[in-house]
């Protein structure tokens, strides 16, 4: 079984959804940059507040800083892992090549959920988190549009890509995504 992910996809795609069924199934560590910045936002440290001035307007937090998160979190050889929202721009996707290449722990799948902008619209204004309203969304949408998509392309390129249509019900997609990972 494959068990070093990514999970790549628009805002609302259910990466956080699915990445937490599919770690504790699997015993892989999850980890969301998304759910650690806001951690770091609730606890009101340093990084938190820096952080909480971009997410709260739908744009990316700066690489450096999401960086010294995920490096801090990565460490265990043994313990697959699937990352959820990382990374979300090239230059993010070229740092953590080179630290799992220190780490001699290569990512062996990269999932993209594929979702309508319609449904995505409609999910996230239904979840209703601080960052989950209409202006917001499509700040997010058209960020991930210009930043994240030419993940896409260099993951593909790399043979690590693999699409889902995530537009299904939530068991329905868990059960796609487990039929590649094993
Ligand atoms: P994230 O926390 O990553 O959140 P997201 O992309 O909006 O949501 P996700 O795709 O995980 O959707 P979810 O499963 O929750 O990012 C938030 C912010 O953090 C970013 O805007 C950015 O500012 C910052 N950030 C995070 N990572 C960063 C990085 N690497 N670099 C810089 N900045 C970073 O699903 C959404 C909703 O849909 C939920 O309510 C869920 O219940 C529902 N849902 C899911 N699947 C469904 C289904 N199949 N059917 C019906 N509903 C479904």
């Amino acid at each position: 079984m494959k068990k070093r992910l990514l999970f790549l996809g628009p805002p609302g795609a259910g990466k956080g959804t699915q990445a937490s069924r599919i770690s504790t199934k699997y015993n892989l560590l999850h980890l969301s940059t998304g759910d650690l910045l806001r951690s770091e936002v609730k606890e009101g440290t340093e990084l938190g507040k820096e952080a909480a001035i971009l997410m709260d307007k739908g744009e990316l937090v700066s690489d450096k800083l999401v960086l010294s998160i995920v490096e801090k979190k990565i460490i265990s050889p043994n313990q697959g892992w699937l990352l959820d929202g990382f990374p979300r721009n090239l230059s993010q996707a070229n740092s953590l090549e080179s630290l799992l290449k220190k780490l001699s722990q290569p990512i062996e799948l990269v999932l993209l959920l594929e979702v309508s902008d319609q449904l995505l619209i409609e999910r996230l204004l239904a979840r209703g988190r601080s960052d989950d309203n209409e202006e917001t969304i499509a700040n997010r949408l058209e960020i991930y549009r210009e930043k994240t998509t030419p993940l896409i392309e260099h993951y593909s390129r790399l043979d690590l890509l693999h699409s889902i249509n995530g537009d299904g019900g939530i068991n329905q997609i868990e059960a796609a995504i487990e039929e590649i990972l094993i």
